[in-house]
């Protein structure tokens, strides 16, 4: 199986820039804002994921626990049956991708990668579960470390910040530097701005604007803008009509150096980005 960390460095054959990875959303949930309760058995999140790789995804993000504002939080136990099951039946079925399991908890991490996963996106950038970070230095793997302000149940409460793209970044940087603390090795933490995490739409517009500022870290930068709520409220789409604004937004991300797209539809974002880079 390729590394994570390999593919992030293959140029694209057409223009010989790096091409972002698209990472396709298995959600094995009942309540994930825009598609909970449409994979929520195992056979649905399998179909679903095996159609997101013929579609051209790169890697799978498999989660079981909705961090939509105010959803309520799941036990790991439960979180587990979601997943693992789901992880198991994507490999089994020879899947070579390489799979992330989106989890705030250590012992679903754990219990994932055993399961074949190779990635951990942890929403809570390895602040909720004070065990992550020595699970992902003892596992080598990829960790996402996203930014947040609070947590799922009260992040939307009035965020306010000075300087947005300065504090985001300050604040995965301090990050960064726990987990390397831990013994996570550098190259291996990816970052993600948390689009709609804490944020108002001015918040967001801007932190993808200055999106370089994030990249010029040196570490991989992830952006999830697929259907969410600021994108929807310049164009008045309810969530399951979004497919252009999270199209748009996503090349604006790659075109300002994002290195991996999280998103719903994996085959309309690879099309996107094809045209985008044969004609940039
Ligand atoms: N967004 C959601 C869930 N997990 N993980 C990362 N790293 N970045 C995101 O932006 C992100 C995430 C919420 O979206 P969903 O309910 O459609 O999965």
């Amino acid at each position: 199986m390729a590394s994570p960390l390999d593919l992030l460095r293959v140029p694209s054959p057409v223009t010989g820039l790096t091409l972002p990875l698209v990472m396709g959303i298995v959600n094995v949930t009942p309540d994930s804002f825009s598609d909970g309760g449409r994979h929520d058995s195992v056979q649905a999140a399998l179909e679903h994921g095996l159609k997101l790789i013929a579609d051209g995804a790169d890697i799978l993000d498999v989660g079981g626990e909705s961090t939509r504002p105010g959803a309520a939080p799941v036990t790991p136990e439960q979180e587990q049956a979601r997943v693992l099951p789901v992880i198991r039946a994507l490999r089994a079925q020879g899947v070579k991708v390489p799979v992330s399991i989106d989890t705030r908890n250590a012992s679903t991490a754990r219990a994932a990668l055993d399961a074949g996963a190779d990635i951990v996106n942890d929403v809570s950038a390895a602040t909720h579960d004070p065990r992550m970070l020595s699970l992902c230095a003892e596992r080598h793997c990829v960790l996402i470390l996203m930014h947040m302000k609070g947590d799922p149940t009260n992040m939307q409460q009035e965020p306010r910040y000075d300087d947005v793209v300065r504090e985001v970044r300050d604040y995965l940087l301090g990050r960064v530097e726990a987990a390397v603390a831990a013994g996570c090795a550098r190259e291996a933490l990816w970052l993600d701005p948390g689009f709609c995490f804490g944020k108002l739409p001015e918040h967001n517009f801007a932190l993808v604007r200055s999106l370089g500022e994030l990249c010029a870290t040196g570490h991989p930068v992830l952006l999830g803008v697929s259907r969410k709520s600021s994108l929807g409220g310049l164009t008045g789409r309810p969530v399951e009509d979004r497919e252009p604004e999270s199209l748009a937004a996503g090349l604006i991300g790659a075109l300002k150096g994002a290195s991996v797209l999280r998103v719903h539809e994996a085959g309309w974002m690879k099309r996107a980005l094809r045209v985008a880079q044969a004609l940039w």
